[in-house]
């Protein structure tokens, strides 16, 4: 394995990281290998999985991108930022398919699946994922650690903060400014109109209410 400029560790290999890694060589990158606790002596094609992330520290010197790639939002913001802390920087996974506005701004370690749409003065934080054929219109802002899940839209002026999970189909927003807060959960199929408190679960059209906790949730749709 060498260094080159292009060469990315994939943390995670499960099927989010599947779809990352197809991303990753769709858009050339050279994908050395991937960390997974599960995942030894298996490969996904001809990417070997390296061992647990416990092979990080011996890779940061020859590998130069990570990317975080479990669909756990928490987890996957954890494992990124200790990549950083060894000396990766992130790399982006944007599907070629994937339309992104040239005014909107990515972070790192972020996710952009096929056929997603990135309108005008579009935002993503760092480690996020915007999902297939997600899209997200003009002047949205996404934070960190963020899943949109395959099939949401998201309408003009929408905020979602980090940590949280706009579930597969869901819509959100209706030409006006709307916020979803800090580690909130939309349930799939959802319609939402109204901002969401963070820490809290909706659902439905129009989504309301299931309950609020304090804690980062885990990821469910
Ligand atoms: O809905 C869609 C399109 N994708 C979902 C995605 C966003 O989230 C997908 O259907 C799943 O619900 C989920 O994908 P993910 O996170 O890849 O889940 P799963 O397929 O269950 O695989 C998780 C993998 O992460 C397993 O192979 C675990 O062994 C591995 N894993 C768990 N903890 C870890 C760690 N890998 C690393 N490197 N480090 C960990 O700490």
């Amino acid at each position: 394995m060498s260094s080159t400029d292009a060469s990315i560790v994939v943390i995670g290999g499960g099927g989010h990281a599947r779809v990352v890694m197809e991303a990753l060589l769709a858009a050339g990158w050279q994908v050395a290998g991937y960390t997974d606790p599960d995942g030894a002596g298996r490969s996904f094609g001809s990417i070997p999985c390296l061992g647990d992330d416990g092979v990080l520290p011996s890779l940061a010197g020859r590998v130069r991108y990570a990317i975080g790639a479990l669909g756990d939002n928490d987890l996957r913001g954890r494992l990124a930022r200790r990549a950083l802390e060894l000396g990766f920087e992130l790399g982006n996974a944007v599907h070629p398919s994937a339309r992104i506005s040239p005014s909107a701004t990515l972070g790192q370690g972020i996710a952009i699946m096929a056929n997603a749409v990135l309108n005008a003065g579009a935002v993503i934080l760092d480690d996020s994922i915007v999902n297939t054929a997600a899209t997200i219109d003009h002047d949205c802002r996404i934070g960190r650690d963020v899943h949109i899940a395959p099939g949401s839209h998201l309408a003009g002026y929408v905020t979602v903060e980090d940590g949280a999970l706009i579930g597969v189909g869901s819509a959100v927003g209706r030409g006006r400014p709307i916020r979803i807060g800090s580690w909130a959960v939309v349930g799939s199929g959802s319609v939402v109109v109204h901002d969401v408190p963070p820490f809290t679960t909706v659902a439905g059209n129009p989504a309301r209410p299931l309950r609020t906790g304090s804690a980062a949730p885990r990821k469910e749709t």
